[in-house]
């Protein structure tokens, strides 16, 4: 029987200029991409960082790859070092730094070498409040994003705070580009709601890959 959508052929969304949504992208080499998540969480565990005013975060964070993205009272950075452990964080897993490659390729961005990968977890409740991500120091570079697990309402709103976000639901494997002038735009994720993945269970893992 013919296929009508294969997995080698992804359906790819333009979410807004610059904002490209990769349906599905991650499913091919899906094993890979979570048995090398397992070997970066035993070398830097998740754990749930402080923001500068003091508030806990709901997601529980990790990194790997020669920069890591951290918080804590003195501010939001980027590290060498797991302030946990004062180790290097672990090294980008080649099937990160490929996948993260070929999406960005694919949206119209060759070329991008991620030097971090931030790995958010979620649990049902966790959020991600409306931000900009402007603690890295080029902005013509995309950032690639892979959601993992549970779904989640990805919220996509302008460049200033106050613009209406529009909704976009992500499911597991899917991958999104940003660049261009989607590069600064406020995003979050709503509260994640109560669900079981068959692979990763109360969880919505995603792995965010940015040059810093
Ligand atoms: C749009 N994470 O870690 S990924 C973050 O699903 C973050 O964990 C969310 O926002 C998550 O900073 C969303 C999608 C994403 C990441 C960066 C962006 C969307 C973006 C930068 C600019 C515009
Ligand atoms: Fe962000």
């Amino acid at each position: 029987m013919m296929d009508l959508f294969s997995f080698d052929q992804p359906s790819r969304l333009d979410i807004a200029e610059g904002a490209v949504l990769l349906v599905g992208r991650a499913l091919v080499g899906e094993e890979a991409l979570l048995a090398a998540l397992d070997t970066v969480v035993a070398g830097a565990p998740f754990r749930h960082m402080v923001t500068p005013g003091g508030f806990t975060m709901s997601v529980a964070m990790t990194n790997c790859g020669r920069a890591g993205w951290v918080t804590d009272r003195r501010g939001y950075r980027y590290t060498a070092e797991d302030p946990e452990t004062g180790q290097p964080w672990p090294e980008m897993p080649g099937a990160f730094a490929a996948l993260a490659r070929e999406a960005a390729t694919e949206a119209g961005f060759p070329g991008f070498e991620p030097d971090a990968c931030l790995i958010n977890r979620y649990e049902p409740g966790a959020k991600m409040s409306l931000h900009q991500d402007k603690d890295e120091r080029d902005f013509s570079k995309p950032i690639v994003s892979v959601s993992l697990g549970l779904p989640a309402i990805f919220q996509f709103g302008g460049l200033s705070r106050s613009d209406r976000p529009s909704k976009v639901p992500l499911q597991h494997g899917d991958v999104m580009v940003w660049g261009g002038p989607s590069r600064l735009a406020y995003h979050g994720i709503l509260p994640l709601k109560e669900g079981q993945h068959p692979r990763l269970g109360r969880n919505r893992i995603n792995l965010t890959f940015r040059k810093t």
